[in-house]
């Protein structure tokens, strides 16, 4: 018998979609490892190269465990259609590079991930592509967003919560002006995952993620996805990865596709504890600011609230005594790992300025409000009282 009403986000994170490519009935479709697929005539091979005849074909166009990682994927987020990519990177490259040519531009919120910024800052420059940074004070109106839209504007880009300072941006107003302009929004949705926030329900057009962090959440394979509508999804298919072949390989969509499967349950233990761990930081006389969006003293606070069901697993924090201070705590942590990356088991610290933001000059650090002193963490699923202590002992050094 099939469900009367619709099934709720954790039961599909479970379920999620059931293409069967096989007869055996297996509970976990095998890992389709192959880069060919044979046909069963010429005819048939004509057909499905002409779209008259189903079928697979090439695993750079599809695959059938990577098929189903993206019928997941778009089911979570509410799209119709997803693509998975090699990399989070990828996949903002292949929706940068099909949306927008030579002599366009794009309009991006300044904090985002390193390699994004470096991405769109100088290699979309390279080719043409002008990026238009809004800073994190300027995106509070629509009216400032509209200001640095022109006829040429291809889409406009945000990350929230924002790498590194968990900045919220309101998807609801960004997604207002673009829909205004008749131009996507595209978020990156890799701090939130579609547990915690649906950007597409929203009013976003595409969604992109870093797949490496919370939906695989081991911290052993990198991947991306890119959510939306199906003509969407085949434009981008169509104008970039089937021939630029960001293809995401079938073993690791096996294990997105595993990963995922555990994604409620440990986005609620990153959530309690960092909560937990952000409060805790917040009180304690060696610590100057504590940027998470649970806090009461977020100014994202209420943004957060109206768009995201918890404030997530990362935090950002400022120690007395700046730089030096930090690189103490960094040096001293034992159960804390030293180490980029996010979203994974074990709680990992990283110092933004000198690792994942470097690509930033110290002036566009300053305009993206990423301070010198920052920390970031990414708080695992240990007991957060562990974290707390592993914290303690290090600011005792300070
Ligand atoms: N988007 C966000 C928000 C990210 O944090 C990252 C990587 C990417 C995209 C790129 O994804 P990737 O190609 O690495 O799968 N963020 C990293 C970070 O903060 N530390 O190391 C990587």
């Amino acid at each position: 018998m099939k469900p009367t009403k619709p099934l709720s986000l954790e039961t599909e994170i479970v379920h999620g979609t059931h293409t069967v490519h096989t007869t055996s009935l297996d509970l976990v479709a095998p890992i389709h490892m192959t880069a060919t697929y044979k046909f069963r005539s010429a005819d048939h091979g004509a057909g499905i190269f002409d779209g008259t005849d189903e079928g697979f074909v090439y695993t750079r166009i599809g695959n059938p465990t990577v098929a189903q990682l993206q019928e997941k994927m778009a089911v979570l987020e509410g799209g119709e259609a997803a693509i998975a990519t090699s990399s989070g990177m990828s996949a903002i490259a292949a929706v940068g590079l099909s949306l927008a040519k030579p002599g366009d531009n794009l309009v991006s919120s300044t904090t985002v991930y390193g390699g994004t910024f470096s991405l769109f800052n100088h290699h979309f420059r390279d080719l043409s592509i002008e990026s238009r940074f809004i800073p994190p004070s300027d995106c509070c109106t629509a009216g400032q967003i509209e200001a640095l839209i022109d006829e040429k504007t291809r889409f406009l880009y945000l990350e929230t919560p924002a790498n590194p300072t968990v900045d919220i941006l309101d998807i609801r107003l960004w997604a207002s002006v673009a829909q205004k302009k008749g131009i996507p929004l595209v978020v990156d949705n890799t701090f939130a995952s579609p547990y915690l926030q649906r950007p597409l329900e929203l009013g976003a057009e595409i969604v992109v993620h870093s797949a490496t962090k919370y939906l695989g959440g081991h911290g052993d394979i990198i991947g991306g996805v890119i959510v939306g509508s199906a003509a969407m999804m085949d434009h981008i298919r169509q104008d970039y990865a089937h021939h630029y072949g960001p293809s995401m390989s079938p073993f690791n969509a096996w294990l997105f596709l595993r990963g995922i499967k555990t994604l409620a349950l440990r986005m609620e233990r990153h959530c309690d504890s960092a909560l937990k761990i952000a409060r805790w930081l917040e009180a304690h006389p060696k610590v100057d600011r504590v940027y998470y969006p649970g806090l009461d003293s977020h100014p994202g606070h209420a943004a957060a609230k109206a768009q995201m069901r918890e404030f997530g697993g990362m935090i950002a924090f400022e120690v007395k005594g700046g730089l030096a201070a930090g690189k103490t705590i960094m040096n001293a942590v034992s159960l804390c790992i030293l180490a980029v990356s996010l979203g994974d088991c074990e709680t990992l610290i990283q110092h933004p300025a000198s690792m994942t933001h470097a690509a930033y000059t110290a002036e566009e650090r300053r305009a993206a409000g990423i301070g010198e002193g920052l920390i970031r963490l990414s708080v695992g699923l240990e007991d957060p009282d562990d974290i707390i202590a592993d914290l303690e002992g290090a600011l005792d050094l300070v």
